[in-house]
């Protein structure tokens, strides 16, 4: 039994969310489709995310899951897009809109200052895959985690992260096959192939993932935000270059120089910047 002293943040329908001592828990919570997302499951894990990451006391996002089944005691991470609410557009929600938002949740993910580490206790399929590889950092279950794309069984494929960006994490010839053949991986054919962090017994998974967050936790908030934004910016283009030097920005304001910008300019003068030409 966990002694993590979990505190409940919000009653959502499709996810659970909690926090304790600095991290959060945000989990999947339909156990008996394998974790499969709805359009609701998606808006709900985005409040969650951008909860955790304007909460300035969390450092550090767990996503996971509930389970097992009700039915059968299968665990699952996720099982992706809910076939049953998939209309001809997308993801249909109780407004009728067909959205592909599970897109927005990882753009969360992959950009927010914060480590997020998926932590998959079962079943990470489809666009449940994906999102694993969008987490920072995955623990799995030894016994019951089996990683599989189904993507091009069901016609619902992810062109972005979930593909291109795997293919840089465990290679080209072996991300085509995990794409092409849809097979089963075990936690550790995954650790092999580099796209996940370690191999966890089961009954000890969310206590060893709260064990990595706490060790995350101790080092400098800032060296890990800009780490996080410079090992992403090399493969998001101009809005890598961009996240990250929003931040060098930010740096920049702390200095003499920038603060003498903005009093001449609220005072109605001339800046006297020192010349101070640094080497
Ligand atoms: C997970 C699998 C392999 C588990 O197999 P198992 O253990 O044999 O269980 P089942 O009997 O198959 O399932 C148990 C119950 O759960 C339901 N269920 C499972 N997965 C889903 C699902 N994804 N949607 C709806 N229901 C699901 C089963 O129906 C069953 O229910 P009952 O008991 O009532 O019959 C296996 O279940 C499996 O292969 N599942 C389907 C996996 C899949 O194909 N997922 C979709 C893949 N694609 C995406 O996720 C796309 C992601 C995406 O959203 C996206 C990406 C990029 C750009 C845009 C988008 C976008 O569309 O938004």
């Amino acid at each position: 039994m966990s002694a993590i002293n979990w505190e409940t943040v919000k009653d959502f329908e499709d996810i659970t969310y909690k926090k304790s001592n600095g991290v959060a828990r945000i989990a999947f919570n339909r156990p008996d489709v394998r974790n499969a997302f709805r359009p609701k499951t998606t808006a709900e894990l985005y409040q969650a995310f951008y909860d955790a990451q304007e909460d300035t006391s969390i450092g550090v996002v767990l996503l996971s899951a509930e389970g097992p089944s009700s039915k059968d005691g299968v665990h699952s991470f996720c099982s992706g897009g809910d076939q049953k609410a998939r209309g001809n557009q997308g993801y249909v929600g109780d407004d009728g809109m067909h959205r592909l938002n599970i897109l927005e949740v990882q753009r969360l993910i992959r950009f927010m200052p914060k480590v997020v580490i998926a932590v998959v206790p079962g079943w990470a399929v489809g666009g449940g895959h994906s999102l694993h590889v969008v987490c920072d950092l995955t623990l799995a279950s030894k016994e019951h985690a089996i990683f599989k794309q189904t993507d091009a069984d069901v016609t619902s494929f992810d062109g972005g992260y979930g593909s291109a960006y795997l293919a840089k994490m465990v290679g080209q010839k072996k991300a085509r096959e995990i794409f092409f053949l849809g097979r089963n991986y075990s936690a550790q054919d995954a650790f092999d192939m580099g796209m996940v962090n370690a191999v966890i017994p089961h009954d000890e998974l969310e206590d060893t993932a709260y064990q990595w967050a706490q060790e995350i936790l101790e080092k400098s908030p800032m060296s890990i935000k800009m780490l996080k934004f410079a090992m992403n910016l090399t493969d998001d283009g101009m809005v890598g270059q961009q996240v990250f030097a929003g931040e060098a920005t930010r740096l920049a304001y702390m200095t003499e120089e920038a603060k003498e910008g903005r009093n001449a300019f609220l005072e109605k003068r001339k800046p006297n910047f020192e010349k101070k030409y640094l080497p």
